[in-house]
């Protein structure tokens, strides 16, 4: 199927800036050219934030993904969104819901629950608060009215640093919650599919959700992820799924990659996408 990537630089919501660079790296180490040589019609298009404070750039930001990210599929292409902070997500999965008919499920895979609000938040940071502002809390500007999204449409996995409040929020939604103990006792393949369901889905990747040892490139790594290989074999059905209708890839952070090993897996990621588009249902 016909893909756009959007690079969305971005590094604002973090407290470590540096996603800000995550696309123009991969871009300057070749993936764009890469990828283009495996699929007839991938389009690459990428945002930068311009300088400014958080509260006022993300939103705007946010808004302006949105209406990339519908119009991208609404002209029948395939998302894959490539942050910059995930912060980003505000803005994907709130372009996939004006453009998406139908309802859909949204897989996020973070090491973090990203259900902060302002007055919840230890650190401020808007990366940490972007699911909450899909379900419709935080600030006027960040919150989605109507709400993008109902807790009880999300599942998060691979979650294993949060806050009691953000945890009392799933509760409160609805959302289902797979920890690392939970993703060993039924194995990734089988967590992943009793996410999905049987209808349309997102995935929502941060990359912390992976092992530091496998992705080292994020700002804020947090030890007992994912391994890469296993999240790559899980994942590669999902996204040759014709019921899967986007992807977002977030937190990259060129500034601590050790060996371009990050870069590799997002990389790995997308082609997996791009191999798999092909595939019957
Ligand atoms: C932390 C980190 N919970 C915060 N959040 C991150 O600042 O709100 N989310 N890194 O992905
Ligand atoms: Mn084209
Ligand atoms: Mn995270
Ligand atoms: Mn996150």
């Amino acid at each position: 199927r016909a893909m756009t990537i959007l690079g969305v630089g971005c590094g604002l919501g973090a407290r470590d800036g540096g996603c800000a660079d995550g696309p123009r790296a991969l871009r300057r180490g070749g993936m764009g050219e890469r990828l283009r040589g495996l699929t007839e019609d991938l389009h690459c298009l990428e945002l930068q934030a311009p300088l400014g404070d958080a509260q006022t750039v993300i939103p705007r930001l946010a808004d302006h993904l949105a209406t990339l990210v519908a119009k991208e599929c609404g002209r029948g292409r395939f998302p894959i969104v490539i942050g910059g902070d995930h912060s980003c997500a505000m803005g994907t999965w709130a372009g996939l819901r004006q453009a998406h008919g139908a309802a859909f499920r949204l897989i996020w895979i973070d090491a973090h629950m990203d259900l902060h609000t302002p007055d919840t938040s230890p650190s401020g940071a808007l990366h940490g608060m972007p699911l909450a502002c899909l379900l419709g809390l935080g600030p006027p500007g960040l919150a989605r009215h109507p709400p993008v999204l109902t807790g009880t449409e999300v599942t998060l996995m691979g979650v294993r640093s949060w806050e009691p409040e953000e945890e009392a929020r799933t509760s409160r939604h609805g959302i289902r919650v797979m920890g690392m103990a939970e993703l060993k006792r039924l194995g990734l393949a089988a967590a992943l599919a009793e996410a999905t369901g049987p209808g349309d889905f997102g995935i929502s990747l941060d990359l912390d959700a992976i092992d530091p040892a496998d992705a080292p490139g994020v700002g804020t790594p947090a030890p007992g992820g994912i391994r890469a290989d296993e999240l790559l074999d899980a994942l590669a059905p999902l996204l040759a799924s014709p019921r899967c209708i986007g992807l977002e890839i977030a937190e990259y952070n060129p500034h601590h990659d050790i060996d371009q090993r990050t870069a590799a897996l997002v990389e790995t990621i997308v082609e997996a996408a791009i191999r798999s588009s092909g595939d019957p249902p």
